[in-house]
């Protein structure tokens, strides 16, 4: 084996160690190709990433080894790396995460053996606000990609409707994901609800073949499930330009709306990519030049019942066990004030990762 190489990115130097590695066993590359490939998609994948707190999905063998989902940056990283604290207040804890400000910093993370970069919806200047509204459509075991592309194209509709522009891209995954850039003015409670409150709209537009229900085993496997849940606190999904921690090397990739109906998510690789981002240029581009407001998704949200204190059927069905009615059919009971958000201290709901997310403060 090689021993390190060192790679000049912008102004600075990165070493990468053990670079022959083979990180995608079905493919052949190794780490420095995971390097390179980042580097070929540098404006793109910082743009995904900047100043956003970012999770480093690591698989220091490769990808069909041990994956570690690292949320701190360790001491002895570069001075010049930058990281932006967030708090979890509800363990009493906070982290140092990675904050993208560069493209050095995304080739660092890969010597740190990162391959999945999956970003915050906000960005340091305002942790509690997300910025990025995300649109995760999720199809189920059985749910053929026709279904997708039929209820990618709903989505497209309403949110033309809305006045809105949607960023899509591949998952790297069975799904697709859609992007919408949103003024930094609301906590993530209410972006998860307003995100709710589409992915119902979505529903009713196309009922046999999407779902919002909660709990994965009541939900038919031939349909797509709107996954909401994305836009709580700390819930991060794959950026675009992030390769995925599968064998074949795939990446979430930046689409037009005019390659729905043709895409196929699977060409869509760490071999592939670059040169489809060096013809075509980073699809996002426009990302960041018009914010929307989520207030008529809120409305909607308030028309549905959807309030603040909603955490789910879990909630409610903890409540039923005890002959108490769940938050989700006190639907009519919006004249009252806003229930009080459940106590980040309070440890009986922990048990639900959702709800434990959305036990901290969206802002404070
Ligand atoms: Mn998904």
């Amino acid at each position: 084996m090689a021993g390190a190489v060192e790679l000049e990115v912008g102004s600075r130097t990165v070493r990468i160690s053990n670079p022959d590695r083979v990180y995608f066993p079905a493919r052949g590359e190794t780490k420095l190709d995971l390097a390179r490939y980042y580097i070929s998609v540098g404006d793109g994948i910082v743009r995904a990433l900047r100043e956003r707190p970012c999770m480093m999905h690591r698989f220091p063998s490769g990808v069909t080894g041990e994956k570690v989902h690292q949320k701190r940056v360790p001491h002895g990283a570069p001075a010049w790396l930058e990281t932006v604290r967030v708090d979890f207040p509800r363990y009493g804890r906070h982290a140092d995460e990675l904050c993208v400000t560069e493209l050095a910093s995304i080739v660092w993370a890969v010597q740190m053996s990162t391959v999945e970069f999956h970003p915050w919806n906000s960005r340091r200047a305002d942790t509690e606000r997300p910025d990025e509204w995300r649109i995760d459509l999720d199809p189920m075991p059985r749910c053929e990609f026709a279904t997708v592309r039929r209820v990618a194209h709903i989505v497209h509709e309403i949110l033309g409707e809305l006045g809105m522009t949607g960023w899509p891209k591949t998952s790297g995954g069975n799904g697709l994901h859609v992007y919408v850039r949103i003024e930094p003015r609301w906590g993530f409670a209410d972006v998860r609800r307003a995100a709710h409150a589409f992915a119902r709209e979505v529903e009713r537009r196309a009922p046999d073949h999407v779902t919002t229900t909660w709990w994965r085993k009541d939900r038919d496997p031939t349909v797509l499930f709107v996954d909401y849940n994305q836009n709580a606190r700390d819930h991060t999904i794959a950026s675009a330009y992030s390769v995925r921690g599968v064998p074949e090397a795939t990446v979430s990739t930046p689409i037009t709306w005019d390659e729905i109906d043709d895409v196929d998510p699977r060409q869509f690789t760490i071999a592939t990519v670059p040169a489809r981002f060096a013809e075509l240029g980073d699809l996002h581009q426009g990302i960041d030049d018009s914010a929307y407001s989520l207030q008529t998704l809120l409305a909607w949200a308030e028309r549905d019942g959807l309030d603040l204190s909603y955490t789910g059927p879990s909630r409610d069905r903890a409540l039923r066990s005890k002959g108490v009615r769940g938050s989700r059919s006190r639907a009519g009971a919006s004249s009252h004030p806003a229930s009080p958000r459940p106590s980040p201290t309070r440890s009986r709901r922990a048990t639900h990762p959702i709800n434990a997310s959305l036990l901290t403060p969206a802002s404070r």
